[in-house]
C-alpha cells in the first residue's frame, strides 16, 4: 500500500504526531486468508511460524533478531580486526571430516563422495603452519544431528579462531572473553540508537568471566571423575550453580579430561597431566556457547592422537603435512553464532535465530 498525506503534532497519538491521509493505491494485493496474523500479538507454534517464514519476518518482534544479529557480527569482525586478525575463508566441500564422522553430510562430488564442513578446524590450524599468525572465520559448519532439541540444528553459523605462539590457554580464554564483551557491547550500542527493544535485555559483561574447572563442575553434581561430557541437563544444573556463586551470565569450564576430549585428536594433552587437556568451554547460563583450546602442534603426539582415536593418518595428509614443516605452538576455538543470538535475545528455541533454520525435519523454506 502507498499512502500520502500531512504529518501534523498531536498529544492523541503516543508516537506524537498522526497522518492525514490524502489518497491510497494498493501497489500489491494480498491473497486471504493470510496463513499467519502479521499484526495481532498471538503467537502461532513455531512450525507454523517457520512454514511462513516470511509473513513471519514481517513481525518488528522477529525482525529485531536479526537486527540485533547482524550488529553482533559486525561488532565481532572489527573486535577481531582491531585485534590483529585476518577474515579467512576455508572450503566447505571436503574430503574428510574433523569431528567424527557421525554428524558428517555425504554429497556426491562428480564422480566420488565428498563431506560438508562440520568445522573449519584442520584448515583454520593449517592456515598457522602458512605464517597467518591470527585467523578467524564467520561461515556455516554442517552437522547431521538426527536430535530434535532446542539447541540442536544442522546448518548453524559457527565463529572460528585461530592464533599461532600461544602456549597458554589462559591467553586464549583472555581474547576470547574480551572480543565477546567487546563485541556484546557494540551490540547494544548499536541497538540502543536504532530503538531496538532487545537492547534491554543485553547483559552488561565484567571482565574477567569466571572460570572454573571440569572437575569442580563434576563436584557439584555429585559424580566425580565420571568420565564423560556433561549432557544437556547437567549443563543447566551447572549455569544455575553458576548463577548462584557468582551471578556471571557468561564462565569458562576449564581443564576437560583426555577422556571427555578422546575423538578430538588435536586437542593438546597436558604436558605435566596426560589425563588432562588444555580445552574449555565458554557457557552463558547452561548453554555451551563455545569451545576450544591448545592444539597438539608436534607432528609425533598428534599421530598418536590419531591412531588412539581410530583414525587413519593417510585421510589427514594435506593437514599433516603442514605439521612436517615447522608448526608453531597454537590454539583457538569455535562459538555457535546461533546459540549467542538465542541466549543475547532470549530465544526457546535455536531455530528462532536464523532466518531459515535447517534441522532433521526441515529443509523449506
Ligand atoms: P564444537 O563441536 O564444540 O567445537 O562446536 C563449537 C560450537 O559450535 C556450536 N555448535 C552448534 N550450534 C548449533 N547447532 C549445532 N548442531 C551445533 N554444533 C556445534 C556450539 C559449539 O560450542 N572444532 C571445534 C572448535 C575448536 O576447537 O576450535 C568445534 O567445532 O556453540
Amino acid at each position: 500500500m502507498e499512502i500520502d498525506g500531512t504529518v501534523r503534532a498531536t498529544e492523541k497519538s503516543h508516537r506524537g504526531f498522526e497522518l492525514a491521509l490524502a489518497g491510497a493505491r494498493v501497489v500489491s494485493r494480498a491473497a486471504v486468508p493470510l496463513p499467519l496474523g502479521v499484526v495481532d500479538k498471538v503467537g502461532a507454534d513455531l512450525n507454523t511460524r517457520l512454514d511462513h517464514r516470511v509473513l513471519d519476518l514481517r513481525k518488528p518482534a522477529v525482525r529485531a533478531i536479526f537486527e540485533l544479529r547482524s550488529a553482533l557480527l559486525a561488532g565481532f569482525r572489527e573486535a577481531f580486526l582491531h585485534r590483529g586478525f585476518v577474515e579467512v575463508e576455508t572450503p566447505k566441500l571436503l574430503r574428510q571430516g574433523a569431528e567424527g564422522g557421525a554428524t558428517l553430510f555425504s554429497v556426491a562430488y562428480f564422480d566420488r563422495p565428498a563431506y560438508l564442513a562440520q568445522s573449519p578446524q584442520l584448515y583454520k590450524q593449517m592456515l598457522i603452519g602458512a605464517g597467518l599468525e591470527r585467523v578467524f572465520e564467520i561461515a556455516p559448519a554442517f552437522r547431521a544431528e538426527p536430535s530434535d532439541t532446542v539447541r540442536h540444528i544442522t546448518e548453524f553459523t559457527s565463529l572460528d579462531a585461530e592464533v599461532g605462539y600461544v602456549d597458554d590457554p589462559e591467553e586464549l580464554r583472555g581474547l576470547l572473553e574480551g572480543i565477546v564483551a567487546d563485541s556484546v557491547g557494540a551490540t547494544r550500542s548499536v541497538l540502543e540508537a536504532s530503538g531496538n527493544p532487545l537492547a534491554a535485555g543485553l547483559p552488561r559483561l565484567e571482565l574477567p568471566f569466571p572460570r572454573y574447572s571440569f572437575a569442580t563442575c563434576e563436584g557439584w553434581l555429585g559424580r566425580p571423575g565420571a568420565g564423560r561430557d556433561f549432557g544437556t541437563e547437567e549443563e543447566k544444573a551447572i549455569g544455575e550453580r553458576v548463577a548462584r556463586e557468582s551471578g556471571a551470565p557468561f564462565y569458562f569450564l576449564t581443564d576437560y579430561p583426555t577422556s571427555v576430549k578422546a575423538a578430538t585428536f588435536y586437542a593438546r594433552r597436558r604436558d605435566d597431566d596426560p589425563g588432562s587437556t588444555y580445552y574449555f568451554d565458554l557457557d552463558f547460563r547452561g548453554l555451551e556457547i563455545a569451545s576450544g583450546g591448545l592444539r597438539e602442534h608436534r607432528l609425533d603426539p598428534l599421530l598418536a592422537n590419531l591412531a588412539s582415536a581410530g583414525l587413519d593418518p593417510g585421510s589427514f595428509a594435506g593437514y599433516l603435512e603442514a605439521f612436517r614443516y615447522g608448526m608453531p605452538p597454537h590454539g583457538g576455538w569455535g562459538l555457535g553464532i546461533d546459540r549467542l543470538v538465542q541466549a543475547l535475545a532470549g530465544l526457546a528455541n535455536i531455530r528462532e535465530s536464523r532466518l531459515f533454520p535447517r534441522d532433521r525435519y526441515r529443509l523449506d523454506p
